[in-house]
């Protein structure tokens, strides 16, 4: 596994804290220096490879089906990808790690912060406008996040820094034999 291409896909509600793992796996990857790296953040991806698309059922499958796809490409070049889309659909979620697991490691980490701490956090205010119906089908307001049913890893960033909580998933994808 050493020498295979790897994905980590981080999957949770907004505000949950992904980016910023995702961030933190992003330069510990690069520190390590022996695979390239790829940073796929909802919000990088949505500004330059999906700006056309809205935040409907469809919308989000091609959204997430885009970001799949890019990882796959990493993955079987033998380089790290790192996702870190809300993906709320199992489904969508599901048929990726397929295409990816055939072609190296697959881990999806699961920040699975609850929504009253995401609320309470609330970064950019969404979730108050979300709650006053001013921004309609925000997930886990009135649109749907589907839990992962196996995800390789879980991680509630409540009591956890963020270092902590990629400090996880390096030790993780250590005894794997990823690293
Ligand atoms: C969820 C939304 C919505 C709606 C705008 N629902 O915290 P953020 O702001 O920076 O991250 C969220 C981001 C989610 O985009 P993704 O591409 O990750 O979503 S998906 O995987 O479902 O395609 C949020 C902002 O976009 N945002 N409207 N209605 N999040």
């Amino acid at each position: 596994p050493s020498k295979q291409g790897l994905t980590i896909f981080c999957t949770g509600l907004s505000g949950a804290g992904k980016s910023t793992i995702a961030k933190i796996l992003y330069s510990k990857f690069l520190e390590i220096g022996t695979r390239p790296v790829t940073l796929l953040d909802g919000d990088i991806v949505r500004r330059n490879l999906s700006s056309e698309l809205n935040f409907s059922k469809e919308h989000r499958d091609i959204n997430v089906n885009r970001i799949g796809f890019v990882a796959a490409e990493i993955t079987k070049n033998r380089g790290v990808a790192i996702c870190a889309p809300i993906a709320p659909y199992e489904k969508t979620r599901t048929r990726i790690r397929k295409s990816i697991e055939a072609h190296g490691g697959f881990f999806e980490v699961h920040v699975a912060t609850p929504i009253t701490e995401c609320e309470k956090r609330d970064r950019k205010g969404m979730y108050a406008k979300a709650r006053a119906g001013l921004l309609k089908g925000f997930t886990g307001v009135d649109d749907p996040y589907e839990d992962p049913t196996n995800p390789e890893l879980r991680i509630d960033t409540t009591s956890l820094t963020p270092d902590e909580a990629a400090q996880q998933v390096m030790l993780f994808i250590s005894r794997k034999g990823f690293i």
